[in-house]
């Protein structure tokens, strides 16, 4: 294996799911939470990703005072079994005050109750020991292009994000750009957007990016160029590996599923700017195949970290001053061919 590994792997509990698509029902009996979190470290993993509905279910009908202490007490289980925190994100786009959207909804009533419940987020993530937030802008976006504005969708959205950041002098938020599904079109559809939002936010150094695999390629996007243009900007704050054939609904397949060239110049671009040396965290955002019989439940996580480590290695033999050399005399037949022969050994 590589050697020297100073990657740190995670999953959310979503990725440990039941199978049911838009058109049919789960394949497998949901598991509980403490069985998914049993089987984390045994797996290799060293932290969990959290919405915040994982961490408190039913937050709608909490109060603040029990959310808090739902909170703690899960803090308690988490340290009993020396798992973090990786992040936790707010579900806007469950309830049925969501529907239009959460910060950019047309419904006044329904800004406010997304914004409100973005600040639980904050201190259910302060209780669990992150100061990282995710936000995927699910539902952010328009079904119908004249029902929005798109720059007061913007507004709007720094607004939220100003909220935030004042509700928690240490916060820092990353948002998973996704350009579709389930809108028609996304506010927020790649990481460029993402960072450029952020400067218009009133502290733009606590605002970064998290990126999706899928959600590139999803964009027409090349993910390993997305990570280093994320990292150009030391914004790279977290990552959601998987993989994705084609323009169509979102896959999250295992990691390398489809395109192992495309994985490898992902893990490439990671290793190439130390990705993980400020102590962010591989997640793993891939989900069972609907196939998948119970006794293969957890293959896709197992195998996706596996993949990722042994790109780990090909990224670290890869003969980079071959391939500097083979670049300057523009030989890009050979470099092709270079890499083609390292990915499929010897
Ligand atoms: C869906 C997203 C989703 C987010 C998760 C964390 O397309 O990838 O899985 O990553 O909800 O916010
Ligand atoms: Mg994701």
């Amino acid at each position: 294996m590589a050697k020297k590994q100073r990657y740190k792997f995670c999953f959310g509990p979503w990725n440990i799911s039941e199978g049911a698509d838009p058109y049919g029902p789960p394949t497998r009996p949901p598991q509980t939470f403490d069985w998914k979190l049993s089987k984390l470290k045994k797996l290799g993993f060293d932290a969990m990703m959290f919405h915040d509905d994982d961490a408190v279910p039913d937050i709608d009908g909490k109060s603040e005072k029990q959310i808090r202490n739902e909170a703690k007490e899960l803090r308690r289980t988490l340290d009993g079994e020396g798992v973090a925190a990786e992040m936790v994100a707010p579900r806007l786009w469950f309830s049925p005050m969501t529907i239009d959207g959460g910060y950019t909804s047309n419904d006044a009533k329904c800004r406010r109750y997304a914004i409100e419940r973005s600040l639980r987020c904050i201190d259910i993530a302060k209780i669990l020991g992150t100061d990282l937030i995710v936000l995927w802008l699910a539902r952010e976006g328009t079904y119908l292009r004249e029902s929005k504005s798109g720059k007061r969708s913007i507004e709007l959205i720094v607004e939220a994000l100003d909220k935030m950041l004042a509700h928690d002098k240490r916060v820092r938020i990353a948002i998973e750009p996704k350009p579709n599904e389930p809108m028609d079109h996304a506010y927020i559809p790649t990481i460029g957007h993402a960072l450029a939002v952020a400067q218009l936010a009133s502290d733009p150094k606590r605002i970064g990016a998290l990126i999706e695999t899928a959600h590139c390629i999803l964009a027409g996007l090349d993910p390993a160029d997305e990570i280093e243009f994320a990292m150009s900007f030391n914004k790279l704050w977290s990552l959601h590996l998987n993989d994705q054939n084609g323009l169509k609904f979102d896959q999250d397949k295992p990691f390398g599923s489809t395109n192992l060239r495309s994985a490898f110049n992902q893990v490439r671009a990671l290793e190439r700017n130390r990705y993980g040396s400020g102590g962010e965290h591989v997640c793993f955002d891939v989900h069972p195949f609907r196939t998948t019989k119970i006794e293969h439940w957890l293959d896709h996580l197992v195998n996706s970290r596996r993949t990722f480590l042994r790109l780990v290695e090909k990224a670290r033999s890869f003969d980079e001053a071959t391939a500097r050399k083979l670049s300057a005399e523009r030989n890009y037949q050979a470099l092709d061919q270079m890499a083609i022969e390292h990915l499929l050994g010897s």
